[in-house]
């Protein structure tokens, strides 16, 4: 036995939030099984988008890894998973809902060291609401038969998420799942796979049957392996409206289920009697929370004409303070963006943006000389017709329309292919359920922007998707009785 570490006052302790209290591997295998193991495919590197750094080497999964997954999370359902009572499922979810939060700061750092995003918001927004996640369908587990969506589950879940809220995402995907006796083959995106591969570390720490879960690393390639093996019930997936189109043309005519969570383009609608610095706030977390990587962004301002000036003139005041750099610092309000190329797409539509006649803003700072940033950047005399109004940057860049009637709000809201979320911001509760009404939104805020909760559906309208995910209404993804709405 080791000899027990005695401690003093002065022994060097790393401070939660530093790089030190993450171990970082130099490289990671296919998690499957239940363990760790190599993968028949090529590997590719995981890099730091605030440094560049490489962090680690992770494996490629190709079909026959994606086979090998299917086959163990199929034996671990027929043998293990889909015959456990819920009252047991719920254990280990419970179990692994407590570890994330025991291991809550180290999946923080790590989330912020591979994705670029705030440890701010790491640690006070998305490991907070991953660990609830697990806790509010652990409590599930054994009560689906008040689901209203029966309590037989499907089978086995190929789940595809994106990199924006790597564990969130994952969180979304498996919690629901296994609360409903399916067994999971997950793929997280290629730049953010190390906090997915940490959560298999938690699946081993909890004891979890080997097999229930599996995680795949790998590109758009292994993804589409995923979702087009032959054995898989259900697919989930998160992502960009082009993939997900992609998607649901490969799967069209066979047995599989399919939920499908895409982009959007949320108006953010500010009344002329909204309290105008809380509004501006609202403006500032829809928009720049995440670095504006966030589905169900506010992106597009839309500004009652009598006061857009004023909130103009305070939302400019209120964004020269927001702090870009480090996502380790504790201070810092926005991070690294996840990658190079998301970096090109954000800039080549800004510079369209600029080109077709919108006015550009942002606050004067200092960007850090490696990695990737862009800075809060502001559009003003924006159109319909502009691009920037229409498609989604998802990147740190807002544009700002004005409205004059509650009408013209609600027409030029709902004037996108997209339909995921929306806010308002008015001081009338009648005028509130009225846009509520009128808005084509998965998600309407009132006089608040970018909430998340376990126990709300979440999901969109048109080319958003379609499907819940959260509260009751998730888990008819994962039931034979659910029907995708
Ligand atoms: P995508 O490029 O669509 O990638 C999403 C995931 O699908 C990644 O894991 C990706 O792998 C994989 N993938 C790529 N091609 C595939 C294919 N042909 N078949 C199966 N899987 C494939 O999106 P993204 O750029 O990572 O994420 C940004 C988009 O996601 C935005 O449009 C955003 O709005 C949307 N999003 C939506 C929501 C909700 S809840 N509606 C939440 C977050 C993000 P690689 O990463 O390795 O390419």
């Amino acid at each position: 036995m080791a000899a027990k570490k005695t401690s003093t006052a002065f022994e060097y302790a790393p401070a939660p939030e530093s790089r030190a209290i993450v171990d970082i591997k130099p490289s990671y295998g296919l998690f499957v099984n239940g363990e760790f193991v190599d993968g028949h495919g090529k590997s590719f590197k995981t890099i730091s988008p605030s440094t560049e750094e490489v962090l680690a080497e992770i494996a490629e999964a190709d079909e026959a890894d994606v086979d090998n997954a299917v086959k163990a999370a199929r034996r671990a359902y027929t043998r293990v998973w889909g015959r456990m009572p819920g009252s047991e499922r719920a254990k280990y979810l419970f179990r692994i809902a407590r570890i994330i939060q025991e291991r809550g700061r180290e999946l923080a750092v790590l989330e912020s060291i591979d994705n670029g995003k705030p440890i701010k918001e790491t640690r006070d927004v998305d490991i907070p609401i991953v660990a609830a996640h697990f806790f509010y369908y652990a409590g599930w587990a054994d009560k689906l038969e008040y689901s209203g969506y029966g309590s037989t589950p499907l089978g086995v879940a190929g789940q595809v998420i994106p990199w924006n809220f790597p564990l969130l995402m994952l969180a979304w995907k498996i919690a629901p799942a296994l609360a409903c006796g399916n067994t999971v083959v997950l793929k997280p995106a290629e730049t953010t796979p190390l906090t997915a591969l940490l959560f298999a570390e938690i699946c081993q720490q909890a004891d979890l049957p080997p097999g229930v879960v599996n995680i795949i690393t790998g590109a758009g390639a292994t993804g589409q392996a995923l979702v087009g093996h032959p054995d898989v019930d259900k697919v989930a997936f998160t992502g960009s409206t082009a993939v997900g189109k992609a998607i649901a043309k490969a799967v069209a005519g066979s047995h599989k289920k399919v939920t499908l969570e895409l982009g959007g383009k949320a108006a953010n609608i500010v009344f002329d009697d909204a309290p105008l610095d809380q509004a501006v706030e609202g403006i500032v977390n829809g928009i720049f929370f995440n670095q504006g990587h966030v589905c169900c962004a506010g992106s597009r301002l839309l500004v009652q004409e009598s006061v857009a000036d004023d909130v103009l003139a305070r939302l400019k005041r209120r964004m020269a303070t927001l702090r870009v750099g480090d996502p380790l610092d504790k201070n810092t309000d926005i991070g690294a963006i996840n990658s190079a190329e998301q970096l090109a797409k954000i800039r080549e539509l800004s510079d369209i943006g600029e080109a077709e006649g919108a006015g550009r803003w942002s606050p004067p700072c200092e960007l850090p000389k490696h990695g990737f940033w862009f800075p809060p950047t502001v559009f003003t005399n924006v159109t319909q017709a502009h691009r920037i109004a229409r498609e989604e940057i998802f990147g740190p860049v807002l544009s700002v329309l004005t409205f004059r009637t509650p009408a013209e709000a609600v027409e030029k809201a709902n004037n996108t292919p997209y339909g995921l979320s929306a806010g308002v911001w008015t001081d009338k509760g009648s005028r509130i359920l009225h846009m509520a009404n009128k808005l084509r939104a998965g998600v309407v805020w009132a006089n608040t922007f970018n909430k998340f909760d376990p126990t709300s559906p979440f999901g969109g309208y048109k080319e958003s998707g379609y499907g819940r995910e959260g509260g009751r209404h998730g888990l008819a993804a994962y039931l034979k009785g659910g029907v995708e709405q």
